[in-house]
Parts: structure tokens; C-alpha cells; sequence
């Protein structure tokens, strides 16, 4: 095969907000998943600086948060099921939504736009709410363009930093 077409790319969101008893801090998760992502198949174009983060939700551990950017040529089924076999090498248990965890990894966009089935929903739903998101992706692919939302990154960013009025809770109906 030549290089003509370019392969599909991915934006990745990771996340470790619990220690791993070999790789350490959850900053040294985030480094330990990145490398165990590049593969034959899994090319790393651009990661993010890590970030730390307030937990949202209910756990109560700080989290480490990055992005990368990836080119491969697997569908977005085929590359989810590689990153839940990287979370469970990472000793993730499956079940409580939300508790801590050793490794999250989430595909946030993809360059073929939408997919949606029973099992995984691209882009990421939560995507253009969440700052620990929004900001390292910023750092690395402000121009690219949500598919449903049609606003770039950047602007996704900026607006999260300064809500509308019509989106505070007063001006709720
Ligand atoms: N992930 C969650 C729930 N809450 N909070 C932060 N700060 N970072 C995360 O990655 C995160 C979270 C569920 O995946
Ligand atoms: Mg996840
Ligand atoms: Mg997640």
C-alpha cells in the first residue's frame, strides 16, 4: 500500500487519578499508557502537556489528564477494543462508572466524523463540557471542527471559560 490516502486520525483522551503499584503516579500512568498505545497500527502524531485536574464527579482524587493524537488505519470499534485491553493491562476493573481508576482511555473525535452504535459513541458525548478535556486537546488540535456541534476546539474552549448568559441556570427555562 502506498501513502496517498492518509490514514484516519484520533484525538484520545487519557485519564489516572489512582497510583499503579509498577508505573507510580498517575503522571507516570499517562506516560506508561502512551507508549503501550504506539503500535504497528497505532502511530502517535502529537500528545498534550499533562494536566491535573479536579475530579468531577464523585471521586475524590485529583486526576492526571491528557490528549494525543494518533493515525491509524483501525475502525473506531477495533481501536476501542485495543484501548480496553490497554486499560485492563493496567489493572482497571470494569463495573463502577466513575470510581477511581487506574487508566481511562476515551476516543474524543475521530477523523471520519460520527460513529454510533450500542457500544461507543464518537465524538465523545461529553466532549465540549469538560475543560480537562477541552484544554489539552486545544494544545494540540485547536482547528479541528466538531462534527455536530460544527465549532472548532478553540472555540469549544473559549466558550467553556466564558458561558453564554442563556447557559447559566438562571436563564433556564
Ligand atoms: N473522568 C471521569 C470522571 N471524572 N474528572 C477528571 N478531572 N478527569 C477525568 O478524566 C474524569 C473525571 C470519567 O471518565
Ligand atoms: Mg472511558
Ligand atoms: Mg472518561
Amino acid at each position: 500500500m502506498g501513502n496517498a490516502t492518509p490514514l484516519p486520525l484520533y484525538a484520545i483522551g487519557l485519564g489516572s487519578n489512582r497510583r499503579h503499584a509498577r508505573f507510580g503516579d498517575p503522571r507516570s500512568v499517562l506516560l506508561a499508557a502512551l507508549a503501550a498505545l504506539e503500535s504497528d497500527d497505532i502511530e502517535p502524531v502529537d500528545v498534550s502537556p499533562i494536566i491535573t485536574s479536579d475530579p468531577l464527579g464523585p471521586s475524590r482524587r485529583r486526576y492526571a489528564n491528557a490528549v494525543a493524537l494518533v493515525a491509524s488505519p483501525l475502525s473506531p470499534p477495533d481501536l476501542l477494543d485495543r484501548m480496553q485491553q490497554i486499560e485492563n493491562s493496567f489493572g482497571r476493573r470494569t463495573g463502577q462508572r466513575w470510581s477511581a481508576r487506574t487508566l481511562d482511555l476515551d476516543i474524543l473525535l475521530w477523523s471520519g466524523g460520527v460513529w454510533s452504535d450500542a457500544m461507543l459513541t464518537v465524538p465523545h458525548p461529553a466532549l465540549a463540557d469538560r475543560d480537562f478535556v477541552l484544554g489539552p486537546l486545544r494544545a494540540i488540535a485547536p482547528d479541528w471542527r466538531h462534527p455536530i456541534r460544527l465549532r472548532s476546539i478553540r472555540q469549544l474552549a473559549a466558550r467553556l471559560v466564558r458561558p453564554k448568559p442563556v447557559d447559566r441556570g438562571a436563564a433556564r427555562h
